[in-house]
């Protein structure tokens, strides 16, 4: 039989997993509390308002793959089952959605997904982190909704608690390292801590062991390999999220870089501090994080005279080499080719 073509796969499941947010916003509305009350029908229309405006338009890499993996890991999932994926797929979209409101205002950005950060709508400003607590909180009562009859109800919620608590600590140490602006502790050491926690957790490792959870997947070797792929995969994500806050053009990534002025801890700055001389090392020292268009425009021909982006490129290479490898140990053929093309989608904004 006529093999279909992965790509094609991708995006029918796409299609599929677009149409269901219908039925979402359909369960979110219904999810209100005592609606009698007059006084609480202001809150159905702005919860709608506060979905439609931050769930749905984004790449929704992390939801799509909570259906891909469950159908690459049960041979013929059952609608019911395929049903389930979506939910918990709109569930992660839903949760990353509540922390790009936060992550926003934390880092004074003022552009996602090529509109201005909800904050900034209708001068929402600082009440926009109800907004993030609303959609956090909506998350738990969609699981509870479709899942509370299930034997792994519990582990379900654990997972978002767990992985929620990791990407806050994560934020933290982003923001921490960020304020204290203490430029010679930025290594590759705290960098690999800082997206380990703030970003592979909630965007690969959540959806990979949902749909594991739910596909009642219980191969340990399968487990630990996801989980490494996982952390792997969200490390390579945020190197190239951290090239494109540079390099990236606004069209294309629907946001504007704030992070040279903001002092991250990024891979760029961090391994410029590797390449450079003790002359460049103090002017980037001299430069970093200050709200300066000269100053920003200074750290930036620092890391044109090193060719960073053509080191961003050489580290993408070596991790796509490396991680392909352990792709292509996991036995199972659906699954290889899943990670193959989520490797694809995951490096396709390069450049
Ligand atoms: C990515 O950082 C990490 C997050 C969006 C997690 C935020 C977590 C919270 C608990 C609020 P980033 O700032 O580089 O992302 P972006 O470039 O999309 O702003
Ligand atoms: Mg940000
Ligand atoms: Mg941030
Ligand atoms: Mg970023």
């Amino acid at each position: 039989m006529e093999k279909t073509n992965p790509n094609t796969l991708v995006a029918e499941e796409y299609k599929k997993f677009d149409n269901f947010f219908t039925t979402i916003l359909e369960d979110i509305s219904g999810l209100k509390t005592d609606l009698e009350n007059e006084q609480l029908v202001i809150l159905k229309t702005w919860t709608e308002r506060v979905c439609l405006f931050n769930v749905p338009h984004g790449k929704k890499l992390r939801g799509i793959l909570i259906p891909l993996m469950v159908k690459s890991l049960g041979k013929c999932p059952s609608s019911n089952k395929m049903k389930q994926a979506y939910v918990l797929g709109w569930c992660v979209e839903i949760l990353q959605a509540s922390f790009l409101i936060a992550d926003d205002i934390m880092d004074k950005s003022t552009m996602r997904r090529g509109k201005p950060c909800w904050y900034l709508v209708d001068d929402l400003g600082a009440d926009a982190v109800n907004d993030s607590f609303l959609l956090e909180h909506i998350v738990y009562q969609l699981v509870k909704k479709y899942f509370k009859k299930t034997s792994y109800y519990s582990d379900l919620v654990d997972l978002f608690l767990q992985v929620t608590h990791k990407t806050v600590l994560g934020q933290c140490l982003d923001i921490q390292t960020g304020r204290n602006m203490q430029l010679e502790e930025y290594t590759m050491e705290r960098y690999e801590a800082i997206v380990k926690y703030k970003t592979s957790f909630y965007t690969f490792y959540l959806p990979i062991k949902l749909a594991a959870t739910i596909s009642h997947v219980e191969n340990v070797t399968l487990i630990n390999n996801l989980e490494t792929l996982a952390m792997n995969i969200g490390y390579m994500f945020q190197v190239l999220d951290d090239y494109l806050d540079c390099y990236g053009s606004k069209t294309k990534t629907g946001k504007i870089g704030t992070d040279i002025q903001n002092g991250k801890c990024s891979w760029l700055f961090v391994r410029s501090k590797e390449l450079c001389s003790k002359e460049q090392l103090l002017e980037l020292y001299d430069n970093y994080g200050q709200n300066d268009e000269a100053k920003i425009a200074h750290v930036i021909e620092i890391y044109e005279a090193l060719s960073i982006p053509t080191h961003v490129y050489e580290f993408m290479k070596e991790m796509t080499i490396f991680n392909l490898r352990l792709i292509n140990d996991l036995e199972n053929d659906d699954l290889i080719s899943l990670f193959k093309q989520l490797l694809e989608m995951v490096t396709e904004n390069f450049g």
